[in-house]
């Protein structure tokens, strides 16, 4: 079973080390494809133009979590998306740093430290604060653990609603109740169809008055204009950014400059090159055996 590599220049480095001490074979790049027939599984970001050559493809695995930028495969392909523990650990550090900072007004301060100003607000404690996630998967419940052994009150939204240990959960069709109850939202969501565009007027019209945004699921899901709407009524107090639409977000968009907003550029995790190449081998020896396919991506639900 042959993996075909297409990635960056560290990746192709070390995958194929880790690759030849567990012994399976692997290709890194298009051009040292001799057969495209003895490809069996194909991990990249972005997948060849021409998926059709690969004949006996089985799975396409995506270098990251996500997998909102890949095509609908054909049938009989499976999806697979990198699941690492160390990746999803840089996640949890990244939104407790920005839960924080939005809890302590640290927008506010880092916009008046640049103009000299010394200005105190008030301090709330962490217990005075609703922390609300969207997206309660392998990532919003990391976090919850930290947010909640850090003070905060945690509530979680999810399609199912599933129950969380110690987490107030709420179920798609009561995103308003929970919303209304949320200081902090946290959106670790899947890009998929029914989530596209998932922070816009509605919503921020639901959280009561100063609420906080914390984003590092997509740009996808952020409505810009809407966001800046939200904060020049009020509505929201202010907003950390990992990811935008576009992506890099142009030097001369207002958001850099605008004092209510933090942004940092898609840089919340990033997947450590041998833990790729251990999902990578996870899933093709599960292929090989028959068990189910690590990080499998339910076609349906699109995450
Ligand atoms: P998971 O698939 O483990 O979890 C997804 C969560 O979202 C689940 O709780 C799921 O509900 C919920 N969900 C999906 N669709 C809906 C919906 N329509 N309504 C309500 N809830 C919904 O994903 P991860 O936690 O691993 O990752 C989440 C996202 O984080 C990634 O898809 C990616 O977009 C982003 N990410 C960003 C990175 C960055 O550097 N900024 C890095 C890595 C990931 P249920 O539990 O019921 O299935
Ligand atoms: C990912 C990402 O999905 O980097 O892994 O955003």
């Amino acid at each position: 079973m042959t993996l075909l590599l297409l990635s960056t220049p560290e990746r192709g480095k070390i995958w194929p080390r880790v690759f030849a001490e567990a012994g399976e074979d692997i290709l890194v790049g298009e051009q040292a494809v001799h057969d495209p027939s003895a490809i069996e599984h194909i991990a990249c970001w972005y997948p060849p133009k021409d998926l059709s050559v690969y004949t006996q493809l089985k799975t396409l695995i995506s270098v990251g979590a996500g997998v909102d930028h890949l095509p609908a495969l054909p049938e009989g392909i499976a999806l697979s998306r990198t699941i690492a523990p160390g990746l999803e650990a840089m996640m949890r550090d990244w939104v407790v740093m920005a839960t924080l900072m939005s809890h302590r007004d640290m927008p506010m301060y880092i916009a008046q430290a640049r103009q000299g100003v010394w200005k105190a607000g008030s301090v709330a404690a962490t217990g005075k604060r609703t922390v609300g996630i969207l997206g309660m998967g392998r990532i919003g419940r990391l976090a919850a653990v930290s947010l909640l052994a850090l003070g905060f009150r945690v509530r979680g939204w999810s399609l199912s609603g599933a129950t969380v240990d110690d987490i107030e959960m709420f179920a798609a069709d009561d995103l308003d109740v929970f919303l209304a109850g949320v200081d902090i939202l946290v959106c670790l969501l899947p890009l998929t169809e029914r989530t596209r565009g998932i922070l816009g007027d509605a919503l921020f019209g639901k959280l009561p008055r100063g609420a906080r945004l914390v984003h590092a699921g997509r740009g996808g899901h952020l409505d810009m204009t809407a966001l800046a709407r939200a904060l020049d009524d009020g509505q929201l107090a202010s907003a950390i950014l990992d990811v935008t639409e576009p992506e890099p977000l142009p030097a001369e968009h207002p958001f850099w400059n605008d004092p209510r907003i933090v942004i940092t550029p898609h840089v919340a995790a990033q997947t450590d090159a041998r833990e790729g190449a251990m999902h990578a081998l996870a899933v093709i020896r599960a292929v090989r055996e028959g068990r189910p396919i690590p990080g499998l991506v339910a076609r349906e639900r699109g995450y």
